[in-house]
């Protein structure tokens, strides 16, 4: 290690954060799994995956293809597309005919025929986005989610984030992206968010793009002002009807004026971010502990007397935490009940397992197990379950596990559910 000597002063830390936004990202991530349609005008859109099914049928009945193998031209196109689908995302080569989210399918049609049109994948670009994620926060921890294809990041303290304005640690992590996934993006880094965020549109795709203070001028005040993340269609609309469309004819307005024309806090706000001020901190989502769901029950019952009833309640409790974890993509260890009996006391219990799950049946046997440990002569009121000690579903080696049988039925203790 060399460290700089005493006598030379250390270059002064700039505020350096940058956005980042995957390229064509639904569509990218379909490239992966079929990459003889590289280069090619590809939309996504439409239908379900039954056009994947249709392809993957080899055309003699002999079973599945491989989908590197399937010729390019047994691809569905555009001009074949009948229907009212909406484009959701293009390959940049389908964007050269003007071809862009959000367009009718029929229209492009028109400008595309022979774009090849696939239906998203969920999953896999759930998948693919959490994916370029953890990869970014392994080498810049101070991450901001900011949906599925863009994030922003905190340069400024982390090592290579100075350097060059944050292109050295811009092209690492573009890098280290693209070896993982497969996947280019494109990145800005600037002083603040939402400079970072207009410079990251500034070289897609696969560009990086460095915006100091002194570029406010040449490089944003030319643009217009629905860049601004945050005037949309019908700001833009009313500053058009004002005269003003780039963002430097907003900075040349008197902030008064603004302010009586878009009220107080707009007003003020436009006029800061044309001149490119934004103190806005990169929050770093902290990840949940745990999820739950509860219910109060409309009369309150007896663990006996009401036994099916608040057996079907409990059952249909763990059944929901285990949709909200699978939603989210998260696994638990620690299964725990609630409940507050008519003297409006609670109890709680909770049971921590070998393994991960967001299995309903697993979290359902552990559950009852705590319903065992807490007293029961009482009324309740209420119940809850909950699933705590998260991970993500992924960061775990052995993945989501599936419960294992019991060996007997006399070592089960679960074959005698108290509900
Ligand atoms: N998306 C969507 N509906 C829209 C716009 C986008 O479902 N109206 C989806 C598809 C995109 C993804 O969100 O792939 C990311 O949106 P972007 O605006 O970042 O677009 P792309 O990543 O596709 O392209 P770009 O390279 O311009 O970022
Ligand atoms: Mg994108």
């Amino acid at each position: 290690m060399t460290s700089a000597p005493p006598d030379e002063p250390a270059a002064p830390r700039l505020r350096r954060i940058a956005h980042l936004d995957m390229d064509a990202f639904f569509a990218s991530v379909e490239l992966l799994r079929y990459p003889q349609l590289k280069g090619l005008a590809v939309v996504i859109g439409g239908g379900r995956r039954k056009v994947d099914e249709l392809l993957h049928q080899s055309p003699d009945g002999q079973g599945l293809r491989e989908p590197h193998f399937i010729p390019v031209a047994d691809f569905p196109l555009l001009k074949d597309y009948v229907g009212r689908g909406v484009i959701t995302t293009a390959t940049y080569a389908a964007r050269q005919f003007g071809v862009g989210s959000a367009m009718g399918m029929m229209k492009a049609a028109k400008l595309c025929p022979h774009a090849i049109v696939l239906p998203v994948d969920f999953e896999e670009v759930r998948r693919f986005s959490r994916l370029f994620k953890s990869t970014i926060t392994e080498i810049a921890p101070v991450m901001q989610d900011r949906g599925v294809d863009e994030v922003y990041i905190d340069f400024t303290d982390v090592p290579g984030g100075q350097r060059e304005g944050g292109r050295v640690l811009a092209r690492l992590i573009q890098k280290s992206i693209f070896d993982v996934t497969g996947l280019t993006c494109s990145i800005g880094v600037a002083p603040n968010r939402l400079l970072a965020k207009m410079a990251s549109e500034f070289n897609k795709p696969n560009g990086i793009s460095i915006v100091h203070e002194e570029d406010l001028k040449d490089r944003i005040w030319p643009l217009n002002v629905r860049k601004i993340n945050g005037i949309g269609p019908k700001a833009g609309e009313k500053l058009a009807s004002l005269g003003i469309t780039t963002i430097g004819q907003l900075a040349a307005q008197d902030p008064q004026w603004l302010i009586e024309r878009f009220g107080k806090s707009s007003g003020a706000w436009m006029h800061r971010v044309a001149w490119g001020r934004d103190d806005s901190p990169v929050v770093t989502e902290s990840e949940p502990v745990g999820m739950s769901r509860e219910t109060t029950f409309d009369r309150d019952l007896h663990a006996v007397r009401d036994r099916a009833e608040l057996g079907r309640i409990f059952t249909d409790l763990c059944e929901r935490v285990a949709a909200d974890l699978q939603r989210k993509g998260y696994v638990g260890k620690t299964i725990g009940i609630k409940l507050r009996y008519d003297d409006f006391k609670i109890a709680t219990r909770d049971q921590t397992l070998d393994r991960y799950t967001q299995d309903a049946a697993t979290i359902r046997r552990a559950a009852g197990l705590c319903l065992k440990r807490v007293p029961l002569d009482r009324k309740l009121r209420l119940l809850g379950v909950r699933v705590g000690t998260l991970e993500r579903e992924g960061d775990v080696p052995d993945g989501p596990p599936e419960p294992r049988p019991p060996r007997s039925r006399e070592a089960d203790p679960y074959t005698r559910p108290l509900f």
